[in-house]
Formats: C-alpha cells, structure tokens, sequence
C-alpha cells in the first residue's frame, strides 16, 4: 500500500483530508516534525533530504514529495467522482490553480514565516500584511460556490482547509471575511475532516510534538 509520511495537524494532515474525502487508502508512517524522528525508527531525511512532509511512497518504492503534487497524485487514484477531477474535466486547471495557490500564496508565502520561531514579531506582522489581498480573493471567489471548484470538495479544498486548521495559531485573521468564515466552517465540519482532526491532536501530544501548544 502506499504510505504516507506523516506529521501530525502539518500539510501532510492535507493528504490525509484528500485521501479520506476521495476514499483512497494510504497507510501511514507518522513522525515528530520537530526531532524528524519517524515512529517506526530513522529519520524523516531517509525519505526526504529536505527533511520536509508531505512525503509518498509509492508501492513501486518510487516517492513524491510536494504537497500540492501529493495531493494531486491522491486526487487521481480516487474512484469518487464527487471528489475526482479528471484531466480532460473542464475545472482540471482550477484543481491545479487553486492547489498551487495554497502552496505558493498560504502555506508558504505566509505560514513559512509566521511559524518561524526565530522570525521577530515585525517580519512576521510584515508577512501577515499579504494575507488580505489573498484573503479577499478567496472571499469573492467563494461567494457564489461552497467550495473551490463549486458543489465538489476536491484536493485543493483539502489543502485550504488545511490551512484554517492552523491559521488561528499563525494569528491569521479572517473574520472580517463572511464567505471565508462560511467556507472555514462548511470544510473543517465534514466529519472525515472532524474525525482526521481529532486523532491528530492527540498523536500531536503523544509524539509530543506540539505543533499546536497547549
Ligand atoms: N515544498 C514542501 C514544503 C512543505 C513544508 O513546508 N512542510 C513543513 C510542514 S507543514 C515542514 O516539513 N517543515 C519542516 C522544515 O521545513 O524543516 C511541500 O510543498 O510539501
């Protein structure tokens, strides 16, 4: 089976949202971000010399790593059509859009620094300017749909919900965004979300980890 290197509540919780919503089975290979320390014994930089998750290893042994590129690669395997956005679908290059947009605009055009601890608090409030212009965009864009590519909830709604699961922690604000909130709400509310969640913050602790303090 494929596996997933795992870090609890981090990007790779992204892959995990996909996998489940798309009904795609990944075993997973959990690990402490903080020491690289993989569960089952050697270290995150055996699969990734950039010691970073999201990492996939495939059953042929061949690994991707890049979330946006996990993720798609998980999208692809799914037989859900709700969720499954085929190549030849005329929303395939929104899926593409949007994935990268959480990449490049959210998690590391903002996250990057806001959770670097040696970052001073001014570089972090000067990252923290971009997001209303990235926050906006989203606002009008899901104005008229519940999710990015419409009625479906596809990879790219796994990443940006993954993104609101440490935004708060990041001191992102978005409640002056009502479309946002909503769509905040409507995402981490799907139970395979709630459930994913959950399980993650308790093997957050048990690796004591602390991606999110107490
Ligand atoms: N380019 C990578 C970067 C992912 C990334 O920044 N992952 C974070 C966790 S959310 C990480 O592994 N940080 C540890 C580090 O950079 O040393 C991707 O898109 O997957």
């Amino acid at each position: 089976m494929t596996t997933l290197y795992h870090a609890p509540l981090t990007c790779s919780l992204a892959a995990r949202f996909a996998a489940a919503e798309g009904g795609v089975p990944l075993n997973i290979a959990y690990l402490n971000l903080r020491t690289k320390e993989l569960e089952r014994g050697g270290l995150l930089y055996d699969v990734n010399p950039l010691g970073q998750v999201s990492v996939l290893e495939l059953e042929d042994g061949s690994r991707l790593t890049e979330t946006a590129t996990v993720l798609l690669w998980i999208q692809s395997q799914s037989q859900n059509p709700e969720f499954r956005v085929d190549p030849q679908d005329p929303d395939y290059f929104q899926l593409l859009r949007w994935t990268n947009f959480c990449a490049t605009e959210l998690h590391k055009g903002l996250f990057r620094v806001v959770f670097y601890q040696e970052a001073t608090e001014a570089v972090k409030d000067r990252v923290r300017d971009l997001a209303p212009l990235r926050f906006q965009m989203l606002e009008d864009h899901l104005a008229t749909r519940p999710y990015l590519l419409g009625d479906r909830f596809t990879a790219a709604d796994a990443y940006l919900a993954w993104f609101f699961v440490l935004s708060g922690n990041a001191r992102l604000d978005h409640s002056a965004y009502p479309n946002l909130e909503a769509y905040r709400q409507r995402a981490l509310a799907r139970p395979a979300l709630r459930e994913l969640i959950e399980s993650d913050r308790v093997k957050d602790k048990e690796l004591d980890q602390q991606i999110i303090p107490d």
